[in-house]
């Protein structure tokens, strides 16, 4: 009895494995009422459904597993099967991903999607098996605004001598050294104390994430700068994909591109209604910014993306026709 007991259970172990069933670990570094919250939610109701409940995800939300890095590195290794995450720290996987992180690259969303979702996004996904990780969609963080505990910011000068906390991407650093702040790379996680210690005096996030990690409790001063566009993406692990067959990756493919649409929707919305809420909640807000000024004083960090990354690659992105 107790021996066919422990057979039917290793049975069944076997069965559920053979059908590769499990509920996967997704991380991300926002709270669960973020954008990417709303998106990991989206994604795995889809995904339930078209797997009639195969594949299910749970969530971990708020850094549970680590920064940003720290989650990709896990996908790599396969002790993570899914990340929502900015592509803050993803160009030092995959370096096609560092374009997109230009300063003022993409003139909108609208410019920025056409291009994410066409043939340029597709060819910077394709790079991503080859450095060992799943790319399943472009998602969005959304433009960044520059927080700071100082003083309001309207010109590049204002900003001048600022410590500001940078993503882990070289391309945002050289942006900001260029313009003469002192850019302090840090993970996510970190950042709050950070602020609240004084450590560093400012930070740069979308409307939703400067929100929705409660900047306005240790910064005073939103700039409304919209310096660059953040994209966000959906990334999985080799380890769990390889075990897929065709049918079951569309299920993933598609489940993502549901999970990405909620998250353009939700940063979008955030942008939209979240400045009068980190008003209400105390912050003075920089509406009237000298974006020309901005620009001009990154001229020299443009010249050298130019030689970076060819200033072919840059133009085809800027020039994109939709
Ligand atoms: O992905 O590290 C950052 O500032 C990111 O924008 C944030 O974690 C959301």
């Amino acid at each position: 009895m107790f021996m066919r007991t422990i057979l039917a259970g290793a049975m069944a172990l076997g069965l559920t494995s053979a059908a590769g069933a499990a509920e996967l670990k997704l991380g991300y570094s926002l709270a669960p009422t973020s954008h990417y919250g709303v998106s990991a939610t989206a994604m795995g109701e889809e995904l339930a459904r078209l797997t009639n409940g195969k594949w299910t995800i749970k969530q971990f939300p708020a850094n549970a597993l680590g920064g940003e890095r720290e989650m990709v590195e896990g996908l790599q290794i396969g002790t993570v099967d899914l990340v929502v995450t900015s592509t803050g720290p993803v160009g030092n996987f995959v370096p096609d991903t560092l374009l997109t992180d230009i300063p003022f690259l993409f003139r909108d969303y609208k410019h920025a999607h056409a291009v994410l979702d066409g043939p340029i996004g597709q060819r910077i996904l394709d790079q991503f098996p080859k450095n060992g990780l799943i790319a399943l969609a472009w998602g969005e963080n959304g433009f960044r605004n520059l927080t700071n505990s100082k003083r309001p910011i309207r010109t590049p000068d204002d900003a001048r001598g600022l410590k500001v906390r940078t993503m882990e991407n070289q391309v945002h650093m050289q942006a900001f050294r260029t313009i003469g702040v002192l850019p302090t790379p840090m993970a996510f996680p970190e950042l709050f104390t950070a602020l609240q210690q004084g450590t560093v005096d400012g930070q740069e996030n979308p409307i939703g994430v400067i929100l929705s990690a409660k900047f306005p409790q240790v910064q005073k001063y939103l700039s409304l700068t919209q310096h660059v566009y953040s994209p966000a993406l959906i990334l999985m692990s080799p380890s769990v994909w390889n075990k897929l067959d065709a049918k079951e990756k569309e299920a993933f493919q598609q489940a993502a591109k549901v999970g990405a649409a909620a998250m353009r929707k939700k940063a979008f919305e955030d942008a939209q209604n979240g400045v009068e809420e980190l008003r209400k909640q105390g912050m003075e807000v920089v509406t009237d910014l000298d974006r020309k000024a901005f620009e001009e004083a990154l001229k020299p960090a443009f010249a050298e993306y130019a030689k970076r990354f060819g200033q072919a690659k840059i133009d085809e992105i800027r020039n994109y026709q939709y």
